[in-house]
């Protein structure tokens, strides 16, 4: 398929989509959401990607939602529209991925920077949910996932006031995996997400599953999951391989089964 808003490509293992809006520094229009989860739908079916890596192109990640496509919408064009349900689908990738954030994650793209398992920021990165700016909220996540990370006081502070949060900030409160110098941010990214994808799929896969349960579900009921899918585990070939590698002291090789 052909994308008009974004760039993908693909290479050792890792599926990159980059957002290309960069005159509108990457506003999320309708179209680009759809066109992020055709990709990520696609890299999720493709043997050959075991990694998939969100990230901007231009002076943004992205700065939230197009406004523009926005600002006309009602409650019921919104309701009959539906269109959260791209991002309900967003959340069902089973390969990890892994976003990598430069210049401004605000709004929708902060939404959607939630989203990732990892996320990765430049030092000059900056964050935020400025939509009670526009007196709007998040619609995407951003009011359970951010609250989940941070705590009540914490998410209250942040989405009531709309304040701009730095990479160092949100490192601070768990938001990033790790700061980088701007530099350098999609060379780390991509050496992390390679080496990633040299990790057993089949346990990546279904760690990724157990700790959203945590997410999603009580701790007991999140830990009964994380139990089938360690006895699951236990019926695969890489289980037995990663075992007899460690035994034999050498390197494993998995293959997925
Ligand atoms: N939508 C549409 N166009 C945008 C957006 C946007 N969100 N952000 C920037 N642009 C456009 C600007 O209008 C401008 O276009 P033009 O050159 O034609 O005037 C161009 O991008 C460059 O932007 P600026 O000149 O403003 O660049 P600055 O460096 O001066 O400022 C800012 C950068 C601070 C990021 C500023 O552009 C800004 O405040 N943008 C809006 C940020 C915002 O409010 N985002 C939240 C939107 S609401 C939302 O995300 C709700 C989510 C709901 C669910 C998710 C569904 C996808």
């Amino acid at each position: 398929r052909e994308y008009q808003c974004i760039v993908v490509s693909e290479a050792e293992g890792v599926g990159s989509i980059e957002l290309n809006r960069p005159r509108v520094l990457n506003a999320l229009n309708r179209q680009m959401v759809g066109e992020i989860l055709h990709a990520m739908e696609h890299f999720d079916a493709d043997e050959g990607v075991r990694v998939i890596v969100l990230t901007g192109r231009g002076r943004a990640f992205a700065a939230g939602a197009d406004i523009d496509e926005m600002m006309h919408e009602d409650t019921v064009s919104l309701e009959m529209m539906n269109q959260f349900t791209d991002w309900d689908r967003l959340a069902c990738i089973k390969k990890p991925v892994i976003g990598a954030v430069h210049g401004f994650a605000l709004g929708g793209a902060f939404e959607l920077a939630l989203c990732c398992d990892m996320l990765f920021a430049a030092e000059t990165a900056s964050f935020g949910f400025p939509e009670v700016q526009l007196g709007i909220m998040p619609g995407a996540g951003g009011t359970q996932r951010l609250t989940k990370l941070l705590g009540k006081t914490k998410a209250m502070e942040w989405l009531m006031t709309g304040k701009r949060i730095s990479a160092q900030e949100a490192h601070k409160y768990g938001i990033v995996n790790e700061v980088f110098a701007d530099e350098v941010l999609m060379e780390e990214t991509m050496k992390f997400a390679a080496a990633l994808g040299k990790q057993a799929p089949l346990a990546v896969r279904l760690i990724k599953e157990s700790v959203l349960k945590a997410v999603d579900h009580s701790l007991y009921e999140g830990m009964q999951f994380e139990r089938k899918n360690f006895y699951l585990l236990f019926s695969s070939e890489d289980q037995k391989e990663g075992m007899a590698a460690f035994k034999e002291k050498r390197v494993p090789h998995f293959k997925g089964r």
